[in-house]
């Protein structure tokens, strides 16, 4: 048996701590779940990857685990089109499918850099960047997860955000421990002249600092026209103002500044509408569901051909995620604007073995050691997995966890 041939794929999932941020469908429960890959070759090689979590997305990797062993860790297209195989019949969207295959060829690509002595930025074509600029990702909090069911408090040390002040002492402490030079705020919570404010205040607190707001489609056509133009000279993209393509194409005929989306178009067959209705102008990649790190360098080639930017877009997660995003934006030529993280706020329970991923100065270099360049903490592994395991959490649930503290609280969207 060849020693680059798959003997297994373990898949574990975990929770870890996620303060209480608000968005427009609730508020972040205390605890987050991702899901840990270690792809095993014949030879002992491991490769890692990171998965959002859920019960869903966890079954479809214990799928993929059964249809990827005796596999040649270098087929990645094989493996992929095997698992898509595998998924077809209960999985009909592509979007949902690429989720797992994401997660299993970004394993194979480290198990591949690992077996080259070659970073993964290497296997991506190298890189063009040596460091990779993040944002500061801004939220609306709570100071604390308030005490529920006997359980106590929890609290951080981010402090309460729930105005203009409290988002600028926000961006002032994630300067000041990051460096970061651009901001994006997660907006929809409150109505929309109060974010067009904090942005606003924003603007004065860093004068020429990059701005962006996303208030995840929490907006009409006519109210997502009005904050653009309230906002004109401010913002350098404008995020998810409102639902769908065709939403998105309205807002863009009369949007001063660029829209942006990570809602609207996140599967092979959005680009193409989304192209024809000129809708977005500036695209945010994701790897987790674009099918991985090299479908997502060959997404950049098409943003590139059709004038889109590029940004990316980031979900709660930890350091086996941020090392395969460093990668890979360190590999796209034209990356236009910094990536979203969540990192700061999670990254106090990650998996890996700190000392390569560090974010100085608002930037990430890209880690030079083989494959993702990150090690695995297996005790940290195995006390996140037994924290999964107890809260029996199994999905995430912002707007039933906000009910919990708020019981008249609604989901509408667009809310104003
Ligand atoms: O974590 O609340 C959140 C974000 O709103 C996240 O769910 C989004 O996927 O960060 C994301 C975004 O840019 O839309
Ligand atoms: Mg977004």
């Amino acid at each position: 048996m060849s020693s680059t041939r798959i003997r297994e794929l373990i898949v574990t999932p975990i929770a870890f701590g996620d303060p209480p941020l608000l968005n427009s469908n609730g508020v972040h429960e205390p605890l987050a779940l991702r899901i840990v890959l270690q792809l095993v070759l014949e030879d002992g090689t491991v490769g890692l990857g990171e998965s959002p979590g859920g019960a869903a997305r966890l079954e479809r990797l214990h799928a993929a685990a059964k249809v990827v062993v005796g596999m040649d860790v270098f087929d990645t297209t094989a493996v992929a089109a095997a698992i898509d195989a595998a998924l077809l019949p209960t999985v009909p969207s592509s979007h949902e499918r690429g989720w797992t295959t994401s997660a299993v060829e970004v394993a194979c690509l480290d198990a591949q850099g690992k077996l080259l002595g070659r970073p993964v930025s290497d296997l991506l074509g190298g890189t063009v960047r040596d460091s990779v600029p993040f944002a500061a990702y801004l939220f609306y909090k709570w100071a604390e997860h308030p005490a529920l069911d006997g359980r106590a408090a929890i609290g951080d040390d981010w402090g309460e955000a729930l105005d203009p002040a409290g988002i600028v002492e926000q961006a002032r402490l994630m300067r000041e421990r990051y460096g970061f030079r651009s901001f994006k705020l997660k907006g929809g919570v409150f109505p929309p002249d109060e974010e067009i404010a904090a942005i606003r205040a924003l603007a004065e607190a860093f004068p020429g600092q990059p701005l962006r707001l996303d208030p995840n489609v929490a907006w009409t056509v006519e109210t997502s026209k009005y904050v653009a133009c309230e906002l004109d000279g401010v913002l350098e993209y404008l995020e998810d103002p409102t639902k769908g393509i065709p939403g998105m194409a309205e807002v863009a005929k009369d949007s001063p500044m660029p829209l942006a989306t990570n809602m609207c178009v996140i599967a092979w067959e959005h680009l193409k509408p989304a192209v024809e209705q000129d809708a977005i102008q500036v695209l945010l990649t994701d790897h987790h569901y674009w099918g991985g790190l090299r479908r997502t360098r060959e997404l950049a080639a098409v943003c590139e051909a059709f004038g889109l930017a590029l940004s990316m877009h980031s979900n709660s997660h930890l350091g086996i995620s941020l090392a395969a995003m460093t990668h890979v934006a360190a590999a796209i030529p034209n990356l236009d604007h910094s990536c979203d993280t969540h990192y700061p706020w999670n990254s106090a329970d990650d998996v890996i073995v700190p000392g390569v991923l560090e974010l100085r100065d608002g930037e990430v270099k890209v880690p030079t050691g083989p494959g993702l360049g990150v090690e695995l903490d297996h005790d940290k592994l195995e006390q996140l997995h037994r924290r999964y395991v107890d809260s029996g959490m199994r999905s995430r649930d912002d707007t039933g966890y906000m009910r919990r503290f708020q019981p008249d609280y609604e989901l509408r969207l667009p809310r104003w």
